[in-house]
Parts: C-alpha cells; structure tokens; sequence
C-alpha cells in the first residue's frame, strides 16, 4: 500500500488529495489536510475520480469506425491514418478546412494547453472553437482590453475581503469558476465572521444566496443595467475614489457619461430590483473597508456578456478595489502563462480576423462556437470538412446541439481524443483514448493564475498506466511529428520530436520556474527540484499588488473607456427599452444550473455521483406552474425558437416567477450510439437541444445560454 500526494483536476478549485494506492489501484481518496490551499477540504467528485480508473465503459485503445462498428487498431496505425486524413483534408481544401474544439479539461493538463497550438500551426489553421465561448470569453476579451493579456484574469481577495458581491455565480456548487478558492464555503464564512458581508445577485436562491447575507432576485439577463447603474450612483454621489490606480487608468470621467443615463429607477422595473435596494448595494460596496465585486457565468452568458463584464471591472476601479489586498487582484503564478502564453502563441488580439460565415471577430485567436455548425454546413471555400475534438462534447454543451449533431456528421473526417463514446465523438472515424489523470505526471499551467492565493505544486504519477496507453500529450506529439514531417521532412520532424520530448513538461517547467516570478525577482529561486520536495504543494502567501508593473498594455495603462467597448453601448442603452417591454409581459426566462455531483457533460457514468433525485428537473416558481395548472414532478415540454424537450417540473420559489431553471450536459440517453452505458440511462433531456445559435454578445461571441425566452406547456397538451 502506497499514499500519494496529488491536486483533483476535475474542477477549478484543484483541492489536495490524500490518494491511497494498492496493486496499482486506487483503495481511498481523502482531502489533504497538508494541503495549504485546500486544507482537507474535497467534494464528491473527488472521492468519484476512482471511478473513471475502473470504469468498464471507457476506452483504452484506439478505435476506427467501420460498418459493423468500432474496431480497435494499433496506436501508429491510429496515428497515421490521422495525419494523413488531416494532411489530405489541407491538401484538397487549405488548412482552414481543419477545425479544432478543445473543451473544458484541456484546462486541467499542461499537455494540451502546450501542444494544441503547435498543432493549429503545423495544420495551419485558424479555426480553432473551445468551450471558452460559451463560458468567459468576455473575461478574456476585457483582459485583453484592458490589460493586455487574456490570460491576466483578476479574482476577488476572498480570503481579504470585507464585502463579496458575488453576480452571476454559485461558487458553493461549482467550487468557484475563474477564481481558485478550494472550500470557497468556509473563505465566505471567514468574510462573516471578519464582520463583512456576501452579498448574491442571481435569478435563484442559490446554495450561495443560502449562506449569503443578503441575495437580490435579478430578472435574467439584465445586469448589465444593474451594475450601470450602481456605478452611475457612485459617480452621482461623488464617492468614485480609484486610489493608486487613478495613476494609470484612463477614462474615467468618460465611463461617468456612459453610466450617466442609468439612474436606479431607470433599471429598476427591468432587473426586477428596487432603485433604493440598488442605490444601497452600490453604497455599501464602496463604503466598505475592502470589497470586490465577482461574477462569472450569469454574466458571461447573456448578449450583453462584454458590456456587463466590463461594469465588474469599472466598478472595481471606481471603488479602489483594483489590485489593492481585499479587492480585485491578479495572481502572481510561479509558470507565469498570462506572460508566457501571450508571448509565444497568437493569443494577444481580438478582431485580427473574422469567421467566414457570420463575420464573428476572433477572441485570442479563437471563433465562437454558436458558429461552428455554420463553418461546417455552410459551403463554400474555406467550409470546415474535418475536425478534431479535444477533451469535448459539443453536440451537449453548445447552442442547438441538435444542429451540432448534424455538423458533426457532414464533416468527411472526425477524429476526437477522448477517453468515452459521448454524443458528439460517436460520429467520429478515428477515437483516441488518453490514459486518466492519475496515470500521469501533472503540472498545472492555468489556474495558479486565476487563484486567490500565490501557490505552485508538481503532481507525481499515482497509477502505472495499463501497457500500451498514451497520455493526451504523447497522442498530441505523435500526431504533430508526423504532421510536421509533411512540411519539414522526417528528419527534421523527428529532430525537432525528441527535442520536444526532452523538454516536455519537466525541463520546461523547470525553466519556466526559474525565470519566472519567483525564481529570481523574489528571491525564492523556485526549481522543479525544490517545488517537488514540497509533497503537499507549496505556499506563496497572500495575492500581492502587482500593477501597473504587469500590465501588458502599450504604456502600462489602462483605458477604462476602451473603444471596443464604446462601441457596443449604444446597444446597451438602446435595449433597456426592449427590456422593460420583456419585464412587462408574462413570458418565462431560461437559466442554467450545476450540481455539485456532476461536471458538464461527464462524470455521469459514475453510479455513486448520479444516484438520487432527477437532477435534470425544470425548477418552476409556483406562480407560474399556478397559471400553467402545473403540478409537481408533471411532465412538460420546454420550446424555444430552435426546438423542443421534455422535462419534469420541480415547483419551488428558489427561482424568482417568470424563470424556469435548468442544468445542461445531460439526456445521454436520447442519442444512439453512445459508450457511456450508465450515463445513457440516466433521465433527463439536453437543454442545449434549445438553447439558441442566434443569442450571442456579439463583441465577443460569447453565447448567450441564459435568459432564453422560452414557453413551458404540459407533454399530454
Ligand atoms: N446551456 C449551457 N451550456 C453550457 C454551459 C451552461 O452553463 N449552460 N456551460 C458551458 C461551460 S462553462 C463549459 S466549460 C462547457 C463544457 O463543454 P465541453 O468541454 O464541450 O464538455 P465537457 O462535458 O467538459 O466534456 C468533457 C469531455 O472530455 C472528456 N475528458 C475528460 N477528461 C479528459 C482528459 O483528461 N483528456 C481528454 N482527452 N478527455 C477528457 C470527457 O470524457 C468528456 O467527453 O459547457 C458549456 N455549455
Ligand atoms: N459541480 C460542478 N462544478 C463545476 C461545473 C459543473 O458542471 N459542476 N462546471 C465548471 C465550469 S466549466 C464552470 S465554467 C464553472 C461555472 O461556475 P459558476 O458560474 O459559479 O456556475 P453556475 O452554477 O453556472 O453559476 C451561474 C449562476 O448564474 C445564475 N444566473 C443565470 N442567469 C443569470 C443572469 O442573467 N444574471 C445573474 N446575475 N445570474 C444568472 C444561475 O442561476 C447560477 O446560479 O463551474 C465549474 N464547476
Ligand atoms: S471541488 Fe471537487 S472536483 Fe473540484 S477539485 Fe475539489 S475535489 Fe475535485
Ligand atoms: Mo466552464
């Protein structure tokens, strides 16, 4: 029997684990109480991780379709066939005919956040999707904007703050989203216990808004007006103070014209919120001694994404919130990928270039997804006809699904490195299955980035991976040397392979490390040596101020009334009118929720994570299952523009009347053909069956999944 010391990489919050390992398997998973993030802390997805090592749906070789079926081939064979559909698919049609959709856990692994953009440049394509534009593109965008790397991603100092505003997001279910807070119920109960307060602005009495001191109702999509608003209260009342940021900021008396229009009792009627309940939220963040404002995918999600987001960020700067301990800070990581990424990659940018059906602008290099189907259904030069799907399953989590679905099966080639048959790669020719998390060294590149505490950690291999698997990155270096050999030669390609593999992760990491933040400025002379030796992860204290020094904008300012956003505000103001006509009429919103038992689109094979009630139910406030002679647990179907699905009510007034509420990722068993046996016979329906392609925040792409205007009727009408 052997203990290990390793992170869960299944969710943001990356919680230390206490893994206890007998004849190469897995016999308990226990949080690490040495851990100096998570002390201890893990939810049931972490003990669940064992699941996935044991699971007898998963593959673990590679499988080619033919008529009759999957069939299991060698991994070279795999792996050349690959290429030279790829090779044939850019020869025929450009490289643009190559599309990439990288989904959510190539976050949680260095190999993908390293390889995939090399293999978009050896392909030479820009058509590169991620799940990103259906979370926080906006995010990315400002950060850009504002200063100058996507990837420069401010969290709220929760550990520091006095006042939390939390708009948009239930960091008690997902464990915190852009913001790496492991046991983010016991940091919002030291905000309390300080003496301060958390305050929840969201459609549903969350299990946030439970534990919250106060929680505000918002009819779904219009925070926009509310944050306008509380800023413009703030400039009435002469209370903006930025502090040391007023050195570096540009603008402000501009945002202070922006905003003017917005009084409280202008948005009142529209966000469903009193103008003194508005007027007060917006004293109290600025009267208290530290506060931050944090939203996350409440905000990203709607057609306003960029716009709203960008209020989180101004009002931040207005209160002297920015970069200043307790407020609105930027992490200070040991591999510094906000710098590194920026530097090496083509993700610096935004409009450099537009999708070819629907002239969507890229954001850091990427075209949103609600425009995938377009991009391979659409003929026409530069039609998307191959695609490769990484750690993903659109055909579940992108606007109609159902037109995914259909994408996906015109395409003439399909290959997905993926460890299941989900719903969307069971079109695919070729399935590449990595070996799990635990059957590999790990580092993370991403989130110490977005953590609200400096921290770096090496995570060993747990589990010998069974003979003749691949890790996600050697499947990436095997296809990208044989693709680079079309261009360089073999020689050349196999060169520039071993150096590759030479390098990767540990010399890079090391090197990383050591020029890094705090290899040499803080004179803490990090090493891959020295960070191993610190079993349990090593602490770097408190979020330190950093700016203007880290800014990567052209004179280390910051322009708070950016262009990019100056442009898209007369649509703001106009659609406050259209907005009070929706307040006004009886039609029913759609919002999303998560469950702290599931993950997206997966993890639903494991038994004991989906035992229990439906977890697909359609939350109805009584009032209008009242007007819909709508009883508990009656089965109704949910229309929108793009279609129709069923579900069953759960009545309660968690969700403010005129919302009905919904998790996606689920309804495995409404399409053939999937390799997730237990998932497929779990009950629920796909919301992104109607979730809509035409609702998008046009700045940034960024679909708008929530505040779907939909009709709820009973199945037997
Ligand atoms: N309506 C609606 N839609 C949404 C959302 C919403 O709130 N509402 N949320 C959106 C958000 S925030 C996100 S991030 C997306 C997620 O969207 P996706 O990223 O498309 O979906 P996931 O469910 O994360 O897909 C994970 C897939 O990766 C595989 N996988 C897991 N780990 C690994 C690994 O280590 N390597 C490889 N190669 N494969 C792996 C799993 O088997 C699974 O098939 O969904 C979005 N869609
Ligand atoms: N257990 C679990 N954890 C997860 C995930 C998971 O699937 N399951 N997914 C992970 C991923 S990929 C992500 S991106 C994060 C997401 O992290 P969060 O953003 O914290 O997750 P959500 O639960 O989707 O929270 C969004 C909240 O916004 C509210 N909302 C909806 N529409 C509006 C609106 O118009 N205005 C306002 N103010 N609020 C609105 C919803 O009711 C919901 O409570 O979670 C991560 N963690
Ligand atoms: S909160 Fe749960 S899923 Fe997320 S890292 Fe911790 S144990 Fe893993
Ligand atoms: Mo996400």
């Amino acid at each position: 029997m052997s203990v290990h010391y390793r992170s869960c990489n299944l969710c943001e919050a990356s919680c230390g684990l206490e893994i206890t390992v007998e004849a190469n398997l897995v016999i308990g998973i226990r949080g690490d109480h040495h851990d100096p993030m998570s002390r201890g802390y893990l939810c049931p997805k972490g003990v669940a991780w064992q699941d996935l090592h044991n699971d007898p749906d998963r593959l673990r070789h590679p499988v080619r379709r033919t008529a009759t079926g999957w069939e299991r081939i060698g991994w070279d064979e795999a792996f050349d066939l690959v290429a030279s559909r790829l090779l044939q698919t850019k020869e025929q049609h450009g490289g643009d005919a190559i599309a990439f959709y990288l989904g959510n856990p190539i976050a949680h692994g260095w190999g993908p956040i390293i390889l995939i953009p090399m293999l978009l440049k050896a392909l030479g394509t820009n058509q590169r999707y991620s799940a990103a534009s259906v979370d926080q593109q906006p995010q990315h965008l400002l950060s850009y904007l504002l200063f100058g790397s996507p990837l420069l991603l401010p969290v709220p100092d929760v550990d520091r703050t006095d006042f939390l505003l939390v708009v948009g997001g239930n960091p008690l279910v997902s464990n915190g989203s852009i913001m790496t807070a492991p046991n983010i119920k016991r940091r919002l109960e030291g905000i309390r216990e300080r003496g301060g307060r958390v305050v929840v602005v969201d459609p549903r009495r969350t299990e946030t808004a439970r534990i919250a001191d106060a929680h505000h109702f918002i009819r779904p999509g219009t925070d926009v007006y509310l944050l306008a608003a509380m800023a413009q209260v703030l400039f009435a009342e002469g209370v903006v103070k930025p502090g040391a940021a007023a050195a570096y900021v540009d603008g402000i008396e501009a945002v202070g014209r922006m905003v003017s229009p917005f009084t409280p009792e202008a948005v009142a009627e529209v966000t469903g919120i009193g103008a003194e309940e508005i007027r007060q939220l917006a004293r109290d963040f600025a009267g208290a001694k530290r506060g931050a404002v944090y939203a996350r995918l409440g905000v990203c999600q709607t057609v306003y994404g960029t716009s709203a987001y960008w209020l989180v960020h101004v009002l931040n700067v207005l209160a002297g919130r920015l970069d200043v301990p307790g407020g609105w800070m930027l992490a200070t990581p040991a591999f510094d990928l906000p710098v590194i990424g920026a530097k090496t990659t083509d993700l610096i940018g935004y409009d450099r270039w537009r999708s070819r059906v629907r002239g969507i602008p890229e954001v850091a290099a990427e075209f949103p997804t609600v425009t995938l189907a377009d991009e391979i259904l659409t003929p026409g030069d530069g039609q998307v006809r191959a695609m490769v799907i990484v750690a993903g399953n659109p055909v579940l989590t992108v606007p109609d699904g159902r037109r995914v679905d259909e994408a996906l099966a015109d395409l003439d080639f399909l290959v997905s490195v993926d460890y299941y048959v989900n719903e969307s790669n069971r079109h695919a020719d070729v399935i590449l299955p990595p070996t799990a998390a635990l059957e590999r060294e790990e580092f993370d590149v991403v989130f110490p980035a977005v953590s609200v505490r400096n921290h770096v950690r090496w995570g060993p291999q747990v589990l010998q991976p069974a003979p003749d698997t691949r890790s996600d990155a050697e499947i990436l270096m095997a296809l990208l040397v044989r693709i680079e050999a079309s261009t360089m030669g073999p020689r050349r390609a196999q060169a520039l392979d071993r150096a590759r593999r030479r390098l990767l992760p540990r010399r890079l990491v090391d090197i990383a490390l050591r020029i890094g933040p705090w290899g040499i400025r803080h004179g803490r002379r990090l090493s891959l040596r020295k960070v191993q030796k610190y079993r349990h992860g090593l602490d770097l204290g408190p979020l330190e101020p950093v700016l203007p020094g880290r800014l990567m904008t052209e004179g280390k300012r910051i322009r708070l009334d950016h262009p990019v956003v100056v442009a898209d505000w007369p649509r703001v103001v106009a659609g406050l009118e259209s907005a009070r006509a929706d307040a006004a009429g009886d039609g029913l919103l759609l919002i999303g929720r998560r469950h702290l038992r599931s993950n997206n689109s997966w993890m639903h094979n494991s038994e004991r994570l989906t035992s229990g009630s439906n977890h697909c139910s359609l939350l109805m406030n009584p009032a209008d299952a009242a007007v819909r002679s709508l009883h508990e647990a009656d089965e109704v179907c949910v229309g929108s523009r793009v279609g129709e699905i069923a579900a069953q009510v759960a009545i309660t007034d968690d969700v403010m009347p005129g919302v009905v509420c919904m998790p996606h990722g689920w309804g495995h068993g409404s399409r053939d053909g999937v390799g997730w046996q237990h998932a497929a016979a779990q009950p629920g329906a796909s919301v992104n069956d109607i979730t809509d392609d035409l609702r998008y925040d046009p700045v940034s792409g960024n679909a708008a999944v929530t505040a779907l205007p939909v009709t709820v009727r009973a199945a037997a009408s």
